[in-house]
């Protein structure tokens, strides 16, 4: 029954391109617009709950975390128990920070709970205008390095370049600690270190999966 292989080619190579793109585009499906769009744009990519802090005021008190990265970008995207957007302030200053230890090695950048951070992504209101920063902390100090993307509206949503961080490689590990500073110091929460892997880009996921539903088809015409 040979025959049924071959006529299924051309139309399960066209499923298996299909597969392969749907998985590409998804790799970079996050919109960063301070909202997270109906179908969830962040399912599965949960890292970690900070609790509620008795003593830290629920606009800055950090709750759930999310990060994910493609090929070109990591994102990540912060929610507090309080309201997101940062006129709770006023005109005030608050900075959400993502402190990233991209060689594992606590002794190496700018230490913070339990890392040593060699940059710091930095989403900033000063006097109510936001921008979005990336910080080379690699000398133990502060040194701004580019300008990154932001938004904050029901949460806020940060996104950095990896080709800007010296040492980052898509698919390998970095520590990272999340914190909120509403313009004192230290930060007024700190969340626990947390490993964070980087995936290999989804087009090689997506290659895979096509691959198996062809070998699935061609197995079940077969058959
Ligand atoms: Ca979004
Ligand atoms: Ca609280
Ligand atoms: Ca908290
Ligand atoms: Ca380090």
């Amino acid at each position: 029954m040979k025959k049924g292989v071959k006529l299924s080619w051309g139309r399960f190579t066209i499923v298996f391109l299909a597969v392969a793109l749907c998985c590409a585009m998804s790799a970079q499906a996050v919109v960063i617009d301070g909202n997270v769009n109906p179908l969830d744009e962040w399912s599965g990519t949960y890292m970690l709950t900070d609790p509620n802090e008795l003593n830290i005021p629920d606009d800055w008190d950090i709750a759930d975390v999310f990060g994910v990265s493609g090929s070109t970008y990591v994102s990540f995207r912060v929610d507090v128990y309080g309201s997101a957007t940062l006129n709770a302030y006023g005109l005030g200053t608050c900075f959400y920070q993502v402190h990233m230890d991209l060689d594992l090695n606590m002794a190496t950048g700018r230490p913070i709970d339990g890392i040593g951070a060699e940059y710091v992504l930095d989403y900033r209101k000063i006097g109510g205008i936001p921008s979005a920063r990336l910080y080379d902390t690699r000398d133990g100090g502060w040194t701004y390095l580019s300008d990154q993307t932001g938004a904050q509206v029901s949460v806020t949503e940060l996104r950095v370049i990896i080709a800007d961080m010296e040492g980052a490689i898509p698919g390998e590990v970095m520590n990272v600690v999340f914190a909120i500073n509403n313009g004192g110091s230290p930060p007024d929460d700190v969340t626990d270190m947390m490993g964070y892997v980087i995936p290999e880009p989804s087009m090689i996921l997506g290659l895979l999966t096509g691959l198996l539903l062809l070998l699935g088809k061609i197995r079940t015409t077969e058959g």
